[in-house]
């Protein structure tokens, strides 16, 4: 069976995702794209897809009867209409992070599924397929550290674009970390605070960073995660978690060590597609595979909801500088 994949939003990640459709995954192809900026469109028609047809009005694609299921792959503010779009319409939906802007754009998700009846959200949190995070969560899992009390964290990017902001730092780049843990330790945030070390000067006017995000989970575990988007040297992501009897770290990728001229070294990767890239392709194939046997089982969207209630304490505590409690709905039968 061939699912026939429509894609909304072609740039960056859209793209990438379109690439992995048409030339890794299987039972997949991209029969429809959409974007604000039609040239997106077009030139991945000629370079990759050249069935796809183009529309102008993202609502129509997800409408289309030769549509089985949608990539959103647009900017995060636009997310929260095309997930309830393609909700309505009855297709499943695989949407980018951040589910919603906003805690409760992701429960108005929640709430149109439940009243669908049927789960069709996957959200594209794919740090829960990365290999490395799967064996340290085995590792937890298995009790040899014993319970994890503590957790040390970083996530840098080598530099970023002007537009982006202090609070993007939790809404695009934390929010990784906000949802990986939670799978990791089995648990959910209780509270969180937010203080700025010294200011890079390699940072925007209006960007503070690096930033360093306190977290305290509801059975009592410490976690502290810098987030440092001007690091210059690479993109680096670290998780050491610490329990009652033993310390496990998340694996570094795999790069060739190489002794020459009085050094020691290995390579850095610098870009988040190749840092995740097996990632991306197991959870999206994970996705395709859901569609066909109709059982969704990646990060749904309760967990982007409560990623996003994360995301906002963290916000509101960017600006009070106070502990803020992350307070959560219950979570309805039909996420269990
Ligand atoms: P981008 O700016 O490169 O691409 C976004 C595209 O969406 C643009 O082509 C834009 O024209 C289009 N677009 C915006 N509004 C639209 C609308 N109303 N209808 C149709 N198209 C629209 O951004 P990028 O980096 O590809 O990010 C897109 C989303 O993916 C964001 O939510 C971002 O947070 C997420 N993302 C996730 C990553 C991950 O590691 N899972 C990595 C990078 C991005
Ligand atoms: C970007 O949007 C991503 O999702 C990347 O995975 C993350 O590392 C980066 O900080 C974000 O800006």
């Amino acid at each position: 069976m061939t699912i026939n994949i429509g894609v909304i939003g072609t740039g960056a990640i859209g793209r990438e995702h379109i690439r992995r459709c048409s030339t890794v995954l299987q039972n997949a192809r991209v029969v429809a794209l959409n974007d604000i900026n039609r040239d997106n469109c077009q030139q991945i028609v000629n370079a990759l897809t050249p069935e796809a047809r183009i529309y102008d009005n993202a609502i129509d694609l997800i409408n289309d009867p030769q549509v089985n299921a949608v990539l959103v792959t647009s900017w995060g503010p636009t997310h929260e209409a095309f997930v309830l779009a393609c909700i309505e319409a009855g297709k499943a939906v695989f949407c980018e992070k951040p589910l919603a802007v906003t805690a409760q754009g992701c429960m108005n998700i929640v709430e149109a599924e439940i009243k669908a009846g049927r789960q069709l959200v996957q959200v594209g949190f794919m740090r829960p397929y990365d290999s490395g995070y799967r064996a340290l969560k085995a590792v937890i899992d298995s009790g040899e550290i014993g319970e994890p009390l503590m957790l040390h964290c970083a996530h840098r990017n080598p530099e970023v674009g002007d537009s982006y902001t202090t609070d993007m730092a939790i809404t695009d780049t934390l929010i990784h970390e906000l949802d990986v843990l939670r799978w990791l330790l089995n648990d959910d945030y209780a509270s969180v605070q937010v203080i700025f070390p010294r200011k890079t000067r390699k940072a925007s006017s209006h960007l503070r960073d690096p930033q360093i995000v306190l977290l305290e989970t509801t059975k009592g575990a410490r976690i502290d995660v810098e987030i440092f988007v001007n690091c210059e040297y690479g993109y680096d992501i670290q998780c050491e978690v610490v329990g009652e009897s033993g310390v496990a770290r998340l694996p570094e990728p795999v790069s060739v060590q190489t002794r020459s001229a009085a050094k020691l070294s290995t390579t850095l990767l610098t870009d988040w597609k190749k840092r995740f890239i097996d990632a991306y392709d197991v959870e999206l194939q994970a996705f395709i595979n859901n569609v066909i046997s109709r059982e969704m089982t990646g990060p749904s969207a309760w967990d982007g909801y409560a990623a996003a209630v994360a995301a906002d304490a963290c916000v509101a505590a960017q600006t009070s500088g106070e502990i803020v409690p992350v307070k959560m709905a219950d979570k309805p039968a039909f996420y269990r």
